[in-house]
This record gives structure tokens, sequence and C-alpha cells, in this order.
């Protein structure tokens, strides 16, 4: 039998405690039980250490997470936990039901296209003065969206009673929407959801503040 030594090596996660993207793939490799070495990249420190050349070789976007897989470099947090359900595995990520999976999708995407990238590092740089009323602005639009819909999909988690890529994107979301000062009282089902699946140690472990790269003063 032939076993490629790629597979048999940690995956190497490249990313930044406070990056959403980031923890997302976290909480996926410790849902699964995946162990991983993480590699820093300060998206701050030196005007931004995902801007270099030698990182651009692994992004191309110049964003975090970057990960080093089974002998291929992945980028895309979502393309990468869609390469562990379909690869690892553990519990699922993804339902099998098509319309729960549908859902699961549906909300992974509001939150991975429709509100992530408005309020992403390089976008608030060039917005300048006004960055945290415009990071709120979208934060709360793409709440305003999301609660009704989380209201009708969600039981214990939020597409029913099982965890997934959708449960993986919203704590993350939740955690910048707070950094963003998004009043998040207002939307009752996000906050219960958010508040049981603080609960998980996937999402514990996984979380900024206890990340090799979290500075001393953010360590909970
Ligand atoms: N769609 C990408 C988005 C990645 C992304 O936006 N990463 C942010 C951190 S969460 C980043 O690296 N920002 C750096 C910048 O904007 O310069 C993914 O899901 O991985």
């Amino acid at each position: 039998m032939h076993i490629s030594l790629s597979c048999l090596s940690k995956p190497i996660l490249h990313g930044y405690f406070r990056s959403s993207c980031s923890w997302r793939v976290r909480i996926a490799f410790a849902l699964k039980g995946i162990e991983f070495d993480q590699v820093p990249v300060n998206l701050i420190k030196d005007g931004g250490q995902q801007l270099t050349d030698q990182y651009k070789q692994l992004n191309p976007m110049q964003q975090v997470p970057a990960v080093h897989i089974d002998g291929i470099i992945l980028s895309q947090s979502l393309a990468v936990i869609q390469y562990l359900e379909e690869t690892r595995p553990g519990p699922r990520l993804l339902p099998a039901d098509p319309v729960k999976r549908a859902q699961v999708r549906m909300v992974s995407d509001i939150i991975a296209s429709g509100i992530q990238p408005l309020q992403n590092l390089c976008v608030l740089q060039k917005i300048g003065a006004e960055k945290a009323q415009w990071a709120q602005h979208f934060i709360q639009r793409g709440f305003e969206a999301l609660e009704p819909i989380l209201k009708e999909t969600a039981g214990k988690y939020c597409i029913g009673d099982e965890i997934s890529m959708a449960d993986i994107c919203l704590v993350p979301q939740v955690y910048n929407a707070d950094r963003f000062k998004v009043d998040v009282d207002q939307f009752p089902t996000i906050k219960r959801l958010n508040q049981t699946l603080m609960e998980l140690d996937a999402f514990k472990v996984s979380h900024p503040s206890c990340q090799p790269d979290t500075p001393a003063d953010m360590r909970a």
C-alpha cells in the first residue's frame, strides 16, 4: 500500500490569532480532532506580514488563512473546511440532508461573502476615519438578515441540532460584532447560538484569546 508522506505530517495553519477566517479553520480542526501546527502571520506588524512576497506565494490574495495540508496549499477558509470534511473522519460539518446542507451553505455564505469581507482590514484601511461606523453598519445589516433566517433554521445549533460549518462561521463573526460594538442583544437567536457554541471545547481552545501569537495583554 502506498501512503503519501505528506498525508502523515501535521497540517500547518498560517493564520493570525484575531482573524475570524483563521478562527474558522481552527474550530474545524478542533471539531475533527486534527492536530496542526500554527505559523503566525501578523496582519499589523511590519505593515502587515500578509503583504510580503514570501507570504504571497502561499496566498496570492495576501490574506490569512493559508493551510499546508496533504502536500498542497489551500487558502479560503470554507474551501479548507470542506476539504477537511471530504478527507477526514469525525463529526460531519455538512449535514447529509440536502435541504439542511443548502441551509448550512446559505448561512456560511451570508457571513463569509456578505458580512466579513466588508469589515476586512484592507477594506477598512481604504475607508479611513469612518472605518468603525462602516464596519458596524455592514455587520448590523448582515445580522438583520441572518437573525430571521436562523430563527427558522436553528435548533440547538444554526441548522437543527447538528454542529456545522454555519456554526463555525457564526461564532467568529459575533466576536467581530463585539469588536465593532454592534449590540448583539438585538439578535436573540444569534446571541443564544453564540452562547451555546462558546460552551464547547472546540470553540474555546481555538478562541483568539489563547493562540500562540495572542499578545500578553489580550490573553484570557
Ligand atoms: N474568503 C477568505 C477571506 C480571508 C480574509 O479576509 N482574511 C483576513 C483576516 S480574517 C485577512 O487576512 N485580512 C488581511 C487584510 O485585509 O490585509 C477566507 O475565508 O479565508
